[in-house]
């Protein structure tokens, strides 16, 4: 099969093309290049009419934090409503064992005969405390298809702003009794994610308590509007409904169109610095100027594409 023909499989909704579309995103050799930009042509907004329906939900937390869990108990209530669910688990890793074993950090609990949820986990390459450079594309591509893609990610401070970059919606998951999120919150080292979820309510007082603290931290830095859920994603689950409506409740809040725009715009400059680095940026004039340049392009632009724009007026 061919990108185009991944592509357009996927612009029909087709979920069966998502196993060769990630096949295809990952495999980073130059002779691929041209497929790549070929399938993610197919699912551009140009070309679809409009953004991708999706909802991309970044879930990223500490390690052990629970997040794998929320996602089998979230990726439950989803399909129980209908919706189609892809999971992207990014995993650090195997930046070692140069592969990323199958399921390993995603541990997700899922049917194997449901075709509607879509589960993968990826390396996360070379970029350290990042995103996969095949995740951000992929989460563009699968959301022609889903009804919900979700990119899970390990860290605290850094990653989710690289997160908060590719997904509409972030969701922080605290553990109860560990500091690092409330820390890196109060000290603004860290983003104030769009919705603060803490995990493991059936451990009892201490979840109560990470609650009070985040909403207290979160008062203090005058964020009172986002949502702090409890949940717990084992037996007794409780908090997974009241998770879903908040962070529907956020995408149906957000300027859509102009931030997949700035999505698409911020990955096509990622790509090009991981790929010709400082040098290259300064080839444009650098960081500033070529964001600036990038802000008057077509929005309906994918971006690949917009990678291809960069790499032709650096070499002009
Ligand atoms: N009691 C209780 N334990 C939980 C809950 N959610 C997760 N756990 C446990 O916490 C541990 C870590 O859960 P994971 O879901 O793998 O955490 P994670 O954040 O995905 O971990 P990494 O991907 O390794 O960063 C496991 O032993 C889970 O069984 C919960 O709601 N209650
Ligand atoms: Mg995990």
């Amino acid at each position: 099969m061919t990108g185009a023909e991944i592509g357009a499989r996927l612009r029909e909704r087709d979920l069966t093309a998502a196993p060769a579309a990630l096949n295809l995103l990952e495999n980073r050799s130059p002779e691929r290049r041209d497929e790549i930009a070929a399938l993610l042509a197919e699912v551009a907004p140009g070309r679809l009419g409009g953004e991708a329906g999706a909802h991309v939900v970044g879930v990223t937390g500490p390690p052990g934090a629970g997040k794998s869990t929320l996602l089998s108990a979230l990726a439950r209530a989803w399909r129980a409503a209908g919706r189609t669910v892809a999971v992207l688990a990014v995993d650090p890793t195997s930046r070692r064992s140069g592969g990323a074993l199958l399921g390993d950090r995603a541990r997700i609990d899922a049917d194997p005969a449901d075709r509607g949820l879509f589960i993968r986990s990826t390396a996360a390459g070379e970029r350290l405390g990042g995103l996969a450079p095949a995740t951000r594309t992929a989460a563009q591509a699968l959301s022609a298809a889903f009804d919900v893609v979700v990119i899970e990610t390990v860290g605290v401070g850094q990653s989710e702003t690289e997160v908060a970059e590719a997904a509409d919606t972030v969701a922080v998951v605290v553990q109860p009794g560990s500091g690092d999120v409330l820390q890196f919150l109060k000290a603004g080292i860290m983003e104030v994610p769009d919705v603060l979820v803490v995990t493991k309510t059936d451990l009892g007082a201490v979840a109560q308590r990470a609650r009070r603290d985040l909403h207290a931290a979160l008062r203090s830095l005058g964020e009172r509007d986002v949502p702090v859920v409890a949940v717990s994603s084992v037996p007794p689950v409780a908090g997974i409904d009241e998770l879903v409506a908040a962070l529907d409740a956020h995408r149906a809040g957000l300027d859509l169109p102009r931030a997949r725009t700035r999505a698409r715009r911020l990955g096509a400059l990622a790509d090009f610095t991981a790929e010709h680095g400082e040098r290259g940026l300064r080839a444009l004039g650098g960081r500033r100027e070529t964001r600036a340049w990038l802000s008057e392009q077509d929005p309906g632009l994918d971006e690949a594409a917009l990678l291809r724009a960069l790499e032709a007026r650096a070499s002009a």
